[in-house]
């Protein structure tokens, strides 16, 4: 009895040296891009404390609702009581809410929001919400940001509370589409909801200081109840490793076509929405193949396995790894 203790202590001991390891060595990566792809520098060993309060996050966070009959957004008025019935909202139709990366504003034009408010309200009506948390981030490190996620998805959990009547209403309607530090969010709030959003999809979920965590502290298969990966940056900016119940690899996952030469691989980064709100209009430019590795579908070892649809049209009975070659010609270059 005493010995197995014993291994158990000495175990977890050499847990916390492994991950405190894995964090100090995330400074290499000094520089980190926004959605945007603007190149910012951070030094994970920097001090910053955010003005904001911890309690605050409702004030900072900021909620815009995209309909067919209003395409510019409203903006959620968290205190009027009928919040979500004062606005084009339609219950009949399905909730897509997505949530920018770090320092990725939703509504600048080159940000994840535009792309996939686009593609939805393109093909059909939709009640598309996108969260703005760039205030809350203005002030703070890519590293404190990290920190505050948490509470980001809480707040986006409440808000979907609401406008679910306490999830009684509406809940097989809800799909959550994360980029970046963004995927982090929306599996945190899969899992602050008990698993029983219907699908999460990461895009090219952020890797700097998450590379080593535990599927409790970023996006995992578990959050939701299907749950889609796009890797486009592997093993820069996003994580390489499967995370969801199938996981997509476009050319690789590493690097991209049109995307010039670039240090810290920003371009390949925002593929992922790029290739997510064409996928909405255009299905078939992304049909993807069940393979175990690049190499085995490039010497066309998979070339009789299953296939099925990266992006909004995936089929959600399938799992594993798919990859595929992304047309040369796509609209979003
Ligand atoms: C971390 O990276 C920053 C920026 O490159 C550098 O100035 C600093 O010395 C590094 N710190 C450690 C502990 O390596
Ligand atoms: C938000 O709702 C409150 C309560 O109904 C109202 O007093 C306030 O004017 C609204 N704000 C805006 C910007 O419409
Ligand atoms: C949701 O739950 C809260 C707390 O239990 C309750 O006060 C509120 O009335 C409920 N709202 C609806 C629409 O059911
Ligand atoms: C790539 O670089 C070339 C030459 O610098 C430039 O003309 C072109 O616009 C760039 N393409 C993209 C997609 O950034
Ligand atoms: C697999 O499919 C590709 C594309 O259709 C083709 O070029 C290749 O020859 C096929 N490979 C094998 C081994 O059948
Ligand atoms: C997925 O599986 C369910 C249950 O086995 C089946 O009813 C459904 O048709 C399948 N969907 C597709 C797209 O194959
Ligand atoms: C895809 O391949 C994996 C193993 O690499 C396997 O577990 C999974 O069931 C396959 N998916 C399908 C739909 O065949
Ligand atoms: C997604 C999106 O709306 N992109 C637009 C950003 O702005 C440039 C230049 O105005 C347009 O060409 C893009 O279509």
């Amino acid at each position: 009895m005493f010995v197995v203790f014993n291994f158990i202590l000495i175990n977890t001991v050499l847990v916390v040296l492994v991950s405190a390891y894995a964090v100090s060595s995330q400074n290499e990566s000094a520089y980190i891009p926004a959605d945007d792809g603007e190149e910012l520098l951070y030094a994970n060993n920097e001090k910053h404390t955010s003005t904001i309060e911890e309690g605050n996050t409702a004030k900072h966070v900021f909620y815009w609702l995209y309909t067919r009959d209003h395409e510019v957004g409203q903006l959620l008025n968290r205190s009027e009581p009928h919040m979500i019935e004062s606005t084009t909202y339609d219950s009949k139709n399905l909730i897509k809410l997505v949530v920018h990366g770090w320092l990725g504003y939703s509504s600048v034009n080159d940000s994840i929001c535009p792309y996939v408010v686009n593609g939805y309200l393109r093909v059909g009506e939709y009640n598309v919400i996108c969260v703005d948390w760039e205030e809350y981030a203005a002030d703070m490190t890519y590293a404190t940001a990290k920190i505050r996620a948490k509470h980001i998805a809480k707040d986006i959990a409440k808000v979907l509370t609401r406008i679910t009547y306490n999830m009684t209403e509406a809940v097989d309607s809800i799909h959550l589409i994360g980029h970046s530090m963004g995927a982090h969010i929306v599996g945190f709030v899969g899992k602050i909801l008990t698993n029983q959003i219907p699908r999460i999809t990461g895009l090219d979920p952020a890797k700097p200081l998450y590379a080593n965590s535990d599927p409790v502290d970023r996006i995992d298969k578990t959050d939701g109840k299907f749950v889609d990966i796009i890797h486009t940056n592997g093993k820069k900016n996003g994580i390489y490793d499967p995370l969801g119940d199938i996981d997509f690899y476009p050319n690789g996952g590493k690097r991209q076509p049109n995307c010039n030469i670039s240090v810290t691989g920003s371009c390949n980064h925002a593929k992922s929405y790029h290739y997510f709100a064409q996928s909405i209009w255009a299905k078939e430019d992304f049909v993807a193949t069940n393979c175990t590795s690049w190499r085995d579908y490039l010497k066309g070892r998979c070339n009789n396995s299953d296939t099925t649809y990266m992006g909004e049209y995936v089929d959600k009975n399938q799992t594993g790894k798919y990859y595929l070659k992304t047309p040369v010609d796509l609209e979003y270059q």
